[in-house]
């Protein structure tokens, strides 16, 4: 059976996510962070990387948001919500699949540390980042184009839940505000926030 290890208020919110879009059979084990922020020890000792999202699926441990959302959705998916080389919208699909872990949550990360240490914004390229999703989203309904697929999946978390922790002001961005809209409606996305994180707020996102 497939098992989403969901670690509450983190990334591995897009798991339970993929898997309601999917229609998949799946469990979820929901832990609860330390106060420290760190993953409980239990949760550590699923998979030597020790963040989350892990899932296991038989004998398979695996770990990393990228990996996990190809491999549920080729094993178990049948490909669904991955667009190939084939399609038009690949490369959209191919860039804003990985932009979102790649580039955007470390350069949130870059402002946090300069934060603390009371240093200027090192590289801007958080504004840079929400330029450019501010760009797109008024070029298309969905992060690959037309339809929706995993890159929306993976920039949705950077966008809500990493920018509400930044703090970051969104109000200018009305493409983005109008694509944060059309995710809230759908039943996916909502039945996967009922399960992962029933006490948060519905209108969070
Ligand atoms: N690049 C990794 C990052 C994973 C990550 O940092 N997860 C955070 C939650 S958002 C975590 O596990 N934090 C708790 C900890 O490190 O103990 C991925 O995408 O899976």
């Amino acid at each position: 059976m497939l098992t989403v290890h969901h670690l509450g208020a983190s990334q591995s919110e897009r798991i339970v996510w993929l898997c309601e879009e999917l229609g998949l059979p799946y469990a979820l084990i929901r832990y609860e962070r330390e106060t420290s922020g760190a993953a409980p020890p239990e949760y550590k000792a699923l998979h030597p990387a020790g963040t989350a999202p892990i899932i296991t699926d038989g004998q398979i441990v695996l770990a990393e948001t990228g990996a996990v959302i190809e491999y549920i959705a080729r094993r178990h998916g049948g490909g669904r919500l991955l667009l190939g080389p084939e399609h038009k919208d690949f490369t959209n699909f191919l860039f804003w699949f990985h932009y979102g872990n790649g580039s955007m949550v470390p350069a949130f990360m870059m402002d946090v540390v300069a934060k603390r240490l009371g240093a200027p914004s090192i590289s801007g390229r958080t504004d840079i980042a929400f330029r450019l999703v501010e760009q797109r989203l008024g070029q298309a309904e969905w992060f690959a184009g037309d339809i929706f697929t995993a890159a929306d999946i993976m920039m949705v978390f950077p966008l809500t839940s990493a920018r509400a922790f930044s703090g970051r002001d969104i109000s200018d961005s009305p493409n983005l505000l109008a694509y944060l809209k059309r995710v809230r409606e759908r039943e996916g996305y909502r039945a996967a926030m009922a399960k992962a994180e029933p006490n948060r707020e519905p209108q969070r996102v």
